[in-house]
């Protein structure tokens, strides 16, 4: 609708050029940005088509009237981003201050101003934005803006567009929305996602007449939702999840007759679920999850045709689901969490009437039995249903799904062996099957699985000494193979992305292996409480000593520079704490305790900057304990043959004694 005003309103071609001090304006701001970014990276094209000697109505990025005025700036993401991570995360390459927009308020006919993506920090320069009366749409989205909304952006009465999420705004001075957003009466859409922002939404909100989206989502307001709601008649989607408003939800938000989506999860209001609910003609979305809401699950709401969307439960919720309801849905779901709602039995078959469900969640439940086939043969994405008693053999039919993205079956009853057939669902991204009874070993298969992010299988009975090697085309970055019955030497075999690995609670055994060469991004390997042998000092040489003779340094643990938790404990792994430990440079957590390590700590430990957690204990070291950095505060050295230093209150031999008696520390020195 926005877009089809603009485009009545602009014409790119024009007779006129834009005026002299417009342009002016324009190539200010270019030149203090590409000033900028030529001083900070390699890329210093930016808004290349800004040249001096052409209309400025003729620039990428900018539109003008047929007059020839500036109306509109598309700016949104001009400022260059590095890699994108393997999370999707974009992390800007530096932080520009926001008053490198200050040019930009020279130009008093803007309408449309897109500023988004583009990580600018500081405050949103409020005196500037009070120069821009004439802005009708303004999106300042995934930026770094902190401190409060100014107060001038609330005397933009033509803005019917106003997208400030995913910033930092939020101060504790004073309340964040005060009274003056209701002059904003011709706002469509105010976005405020994904801030810091506090204090009670104002009864003013309901001057807001034609609006049509709203949403606060993750913020930290709080209060009742004010009455004046009900004036919102145009509102089709309201999003106040994930902030702390309390009390009963007003029943006039049902009232509003043209609402699609409603999201009010993550709060703590109170009482049953609105029976005014049933009589909302195009509510698509209904996501009520995570509140302390409580009374019967209504049956009606599977009676409202228009729904797709349905959350109810979760954490904190008092509502009971009637086991002996009978359900004949008139609604067609394609999302459904009914999580902690205590449903018993086995899982409703009334489900299998819900063809276009492509997510199910029913969390910590009571359910029984086996699962269903019309689980397995839906076209069901994400199959979410840990910490109940499902039980039985895990179907084969479930991994010939083409559909399946993610399954979470912890903590349930499910035993016998993982389906040969697994490498079939070739676009699953997480498998989380902890807690059950499963035994066999890892079907080989299961390494075709190139998609494969997470694979948790532990605490569970697997056995073998083969872990299939996941190829170097796999994403795997998350294995938990920990307290099953893995035997055989430690699997290094892992895709170079592999983040954390855990291994512990199985009979692995022989040596810690030498060659961790291509998992340089590792950041837990935890093998603790395995059989693992061998006197560390010979497989992870000294690395001064060597680099001596070879030049080289050899491959070994101290290759893991992205490590930040390693625990070792609870095996019999033998000899000196290697120097390389000292190369650990991010290691935040460092456990080798009940080991047999014997002499001293290496002083090169100092070096550890980040490390917040150290237990050597149970083992057979001697000395002194290294002073210096981390190392000062750190404790965790008991029951050992005989260590020395301040950490523990024991004076070493050779010490300059500190002035006055120590008492008790000559009988305990080594
Ligand atoms: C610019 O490029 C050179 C060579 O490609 C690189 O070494 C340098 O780190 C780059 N500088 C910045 C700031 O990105
Ligand atoms: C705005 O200008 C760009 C060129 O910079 C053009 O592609 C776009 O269609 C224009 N938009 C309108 C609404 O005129
Ligand atoms: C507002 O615009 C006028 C006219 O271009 C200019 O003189 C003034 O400096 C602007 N104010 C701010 C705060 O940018
Ligand atoms: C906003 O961020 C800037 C720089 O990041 C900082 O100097 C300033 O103190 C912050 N202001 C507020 C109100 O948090
Ligand atoms: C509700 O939506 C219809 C159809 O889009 C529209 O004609 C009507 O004006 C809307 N009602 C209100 C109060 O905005
Ligand atoms: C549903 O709407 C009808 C007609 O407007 C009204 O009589 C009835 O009370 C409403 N039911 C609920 C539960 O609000
Ligand atoms: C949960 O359901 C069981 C029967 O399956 C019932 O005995 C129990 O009272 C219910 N708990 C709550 C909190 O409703
Ligand atoms: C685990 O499964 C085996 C059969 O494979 C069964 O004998 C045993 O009782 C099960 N254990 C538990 C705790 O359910
Ligand atoms: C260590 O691994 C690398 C890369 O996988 C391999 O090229 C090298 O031969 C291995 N070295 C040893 C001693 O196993
Ligand atoms: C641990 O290893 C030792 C020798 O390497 C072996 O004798 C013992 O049986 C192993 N224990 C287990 C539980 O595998
Ligand atoms: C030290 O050893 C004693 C005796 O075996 C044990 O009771 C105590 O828990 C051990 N301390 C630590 C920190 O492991
Ligand atoms: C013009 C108008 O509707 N003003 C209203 C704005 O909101 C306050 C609080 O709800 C009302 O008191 C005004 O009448």
């Amino acid at each position: 609708m926005l877009s089809v005003l603009f485009i009545l309103n602009s014409f790119p071609t024009s007779s006129f050029s834009c005026p002299p001090h417009q342009k002016q304006a324009l190539l200010h701001f270019k030149s203090t940005l590409t000033a900028i970014i030529s001083s900070n990276s390699n890329s210093s094209s930016v808004l290349g088509s800004w040249n001096p000697t052409s209309d400025c109505c003729s620039w990428e990025s900018v539109n003008c009237t047929r007059t020839g005025t500036v109306t509109e700036l598309h700016l949104y993401n001009i400022i260059p981003y590095s890699d994108i991570d393997p999370y999707g995360i974009m992390t800007p390459i530096f932080h520009i201050r926001s008053d490198i927009l200050t040019p930009l308020f020279h130009i008093q006919s803007l309408e449309l101003l897109d500023i988004s993506y583009n990580s600018l920090v500081g405050e949103i320069p409020g005196v500037g934005f009070g120069n821009l009366t004439k802005l009708v749409y303004l999106d300042m989205m995934q930026n770094r803006f902190n401190g409060s909304i100014p107060s001038q952006l609330f005397r933009l009465t033509n803005l019917r567009y106003l997208d400030m999420s995913f910033n930092l705004l939020g101060g504790k001075l004073r309340p964040e929305l005060g009274p003056e957003v209701g002059n904003l009466r011709n706002l469509e859409y105010l976005f405020l996602k994904v801030n810091l922002l506090s204090g009670k939404i104002p009864e003013e909100i309901g001057n807001l007449t034609k609006l049509t989206g709203f949403s606060v989502q993750n913020n930290h307001f709080f209060g009742v939702i004010p009455s004046s709601i009900v004036n919102l008649r145009s509102l089709e989607t309201l999003d106040l999840s994930e902030n702390s408003f309390t009390m009963q939800i007003p029943s006039s938000i049902w009232t509003l007759p043209n609402i699609t989506a409603v999201d009010l999860s993550g709060n703590t209001f109170t009482g049953p679920i609105p029976s005014s609910i049933q009589n909302m003609s195009k509510l698509e979305v209904l996501r009520l999850h995570n509140n302390m809401l409580d009374g019967e699950i209504p049956t009606w709401l599977f009676k409202i045709t228009t729904l797709e969307q349905l959350f109810i439960g979760g954490k904190g919720n008092g509502l009971i689901w009637n086991n002996e309801a009978k359900i004949v849905p008139d609604c067609s779901l394609q999302l459904l969490s009914m999580t902690s709602c205590n449903i018993s039995g086995q899982i409703p078959e009334w489900i299998s009437s819900q063809k276009e469900m492509n997510f199910l969640d029913l969390s910590n439940n009571k359910l029984v039995g086996r699962l269903p086939d019309f689980i397995a043969k839906g076209k069901l994405e994400l199959i979410i249903l840990p910490e109940n008693n499902l039980e039985e053999l895990i179907p084969l039919l479930l991994f010939e799904s083409k559909h399946l993205l993610i399954l979470d079956f912890s903590h349930n009853n499910f035993y016998g062996e993982l389906p040969k057939n697994i490498g079939y669902a070739k676009r699953i991204a997480r498998l989380f099957l902890s807690e059950n009874n499963l035994s066999g070993q890892i079907p080989m298969s299961i390494s075709n699985l190139d998609s494969l992010r997470t694979l948790d299988l532990s605490k569970n009975r697997f056995f073998g000494d083969i872990i299939p090697a996941f190829g170097d085309k796999s994403n795997l970055d998350t294995s938990d193979l920990s307290y099953n019955n893995f035997s055989g030497n430690i699997p290094i075999n892992f895709p170079k992305g592999m983040r954390n690995l855990y291994l512990g609670g199985n009979t692995f055994s022989g040596n810690l292996p030498v060659n961790w060469t291509k998992l340089i991004n590792l950041q837990i390997l935890d093998i603790h409480e395995n059989n693992i042998t061998g006197n560390l000092q010979d497989t992870l040489p000294q690395i001064q000593t060597l680099k001596a003779l070879s030049g080289e340094i050899p491959s070994s643990l101290g290759n893991l520079k992205a490590l930040k938790l390693l625990n070792i404990s609870h095996n019999m792994i033998s000899g000196r704490i290697p120097m390389s430990f000292g190369d650990l440079q991010n290691i935040e957590s460092l456990d080798l305790s009940h080991n047999e390590f014997s002499g001293s700590i290496p002083q090169s430990l100092v070096n550890l900057v980040q490390l917040t957690i150290l237990d050597v204990s149970n083992n057979k070291l001697t000395g002194k304990i290294p002073v210096g950095g981390q190392m000062d505060t750190m404790n965790g050295f008991e029951n050992n043959t005989g260590l020395c230093g301040m950490q523990i209150k024991v004076t070493c031999r050779g010490d300059i004694q500190p002035l006055g008696p120590l008492k008790g520390a000559d009988e305990k020195q080594s």
